[in-house]
């Protein structure tokens, strides 16, 4: 990564003296979407792809951060860090040291230069990837000593009331907790967490990762809009939360809020089936449950888009046992699990398929379990 130093900059190394860096990764989410603010269940898993940051102290007490030409650099005395402050993609990383500080943690300034493999807006996390290199980083240099799930409510805070992002805390969590070779069960009512094996590679499989370039911001109204109507169905329901709710439950609904609670509800239902074939080792066999996210995805909680459908439909004709959109919608990425003997096929067809479109190739890949943010040197 690039070394580069600010000029008249007051900076402290790490313990142990020289640069360090810490990194975490974006992740892709194998079912349970839009739920994590409905206390259900997700199964994300971490991908290779990192942000990193090298990060150090201030004794100034002003936050610095620099990346590449695309986001610019940004200085400020943390002091003036708070909802919409800074404004951009420094407030995810400032946001992290203002919501621990908020939190009553002894964080001051920081230096950070951040590089990332993420892709930005892809739907692959790259804001939490930010936020979690940074919480880990604050964490070891401000001897917090803090456990991973502080760290993600922490992050969590920082999009929710700096950024202004009414996201839920899958992304956190899983960039913070996920393990390699495996995707990580998270409960979002208790925070409880399990990691479920998953290697497709020694199923003969691999997942896919196609991003379909339509760009999307979470912070736009859309996704609140969504999170807004499943909060008043519950409400309505006299529910905490729509985990509690039955399908039967939902006639008393407004019609408009029906498929968006049916939505939550078929979702958790399917991640719990999911998981079971996992545990069982049935990987091959999710494939239909991966297709009804996807329908569910449209169809009730409609937060995709044709592109994502065009890559959902044409991975399936080209051989994919099943796929879906996978993070927040309305662009960004879809996933297919895909037989390792179809991955050029699927790959090729998808490609094909959008030039043919007129659309913007998309970037396809396989998605590899990886390991959850650590420090790195
Ligand atoms: C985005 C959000 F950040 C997550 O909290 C989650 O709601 C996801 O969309 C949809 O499952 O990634």
């Amino acid at each position: 990564m690039a070394q580069r130093r600010l000029a008249g900059e007051d900076r402290r190394p790490a313990a142990g003296g020289g640069d360090v860096t810490w990194s975490a990764p974006g992740r892709v989410n194998l079912i349970g979407e839009h739920v994590d603010y409905a206390e259900g269940l997700c199964l994300p898993f971490a991908l290779a792809e990192r942000t990193v940051v090298e990060a150090s102290v201030r004794a100034d007490g002003r936050f610095v951060a620099r990346s590449d030409a695309e986001r610019g650099t940004t200085d400020l005395p943390l002091a003036d860090v708070g909802p919409g402050s800074p404004a951009g993609w420094a407030g995810y990383a400032a946001g992290v040291l203002w919501a621990l500080r908020a939190a009553g943690h002894p964080v001051g300034g920081m230096d950070l230069t951040v590089t990332a493999t993420v892709p930005l807006g892809a739907g692959l996390s790259s804001s939490a990837a930010l936020e979690c290199a940074v919480a880990v980083a604050a964490d070891d240099l401000f001897g917090l000593g803090l456990d991973r799930a502080s760290l993600a409510r922490a992050c969590v805070r920082a999009e929710n009331e700096v950024v202004g992002a009414a996201t839920g805390g899958m992304d956190q969590s899983a960039s913070l907790l996920c393990t390699a070779g495996h995707a990580l069960l998270l409960d979002t009512r208790d925070g409880s967490t399990r990691q479920v094996p998953f290697a497709p590679a020694d199923d003969g499989l691999a997942v896919l990762v196609i991003d379909t370039r339509v760009r999307h911001h979470l912070a736009d109204g859309r996704y609140g809009a969504r999170r807004a109507s499943v909060e008043k169905a519950a409400d309505v329901l006299g529910l905490p939360s729509l985990r509690d709710a039955a399908l039967d439950d939902l006639g008393s609904l407004d019609a408009e809020l029906v498929p968006r609670a049916r939505h939550i509800v078929t979702e958790i239902a399917r991640v719990g089936e999911v998981v079971a074939l996992l545990d069982d080792g049935r990987l091959r066999d999710i494939g239909p449950l991966l297709d009804a996210s996807h329908a569910s995805l449209v169809h009730d909680y409609e937060v995709s888009c044709a592109e994502l459908d065009l890559a959902v439909d044409v991975a399936r004709a080209a051989g994919a046992l099943g796929a879906r959109m996978t993070g927040g919608g309305f662009g960004g990425s879809a996933i297919a699990l895909v037989p390792i003997d179809r991955v050029d096929a699927v790959t090729d067809a998808v490609r094909a398929a959008f030039a043919r479109g007129g659309l913007t190739v998309p970037d396809v890949r396989v998605a590899e379990p990886s390991a959850g943010a650590h420090r790195d040197a």
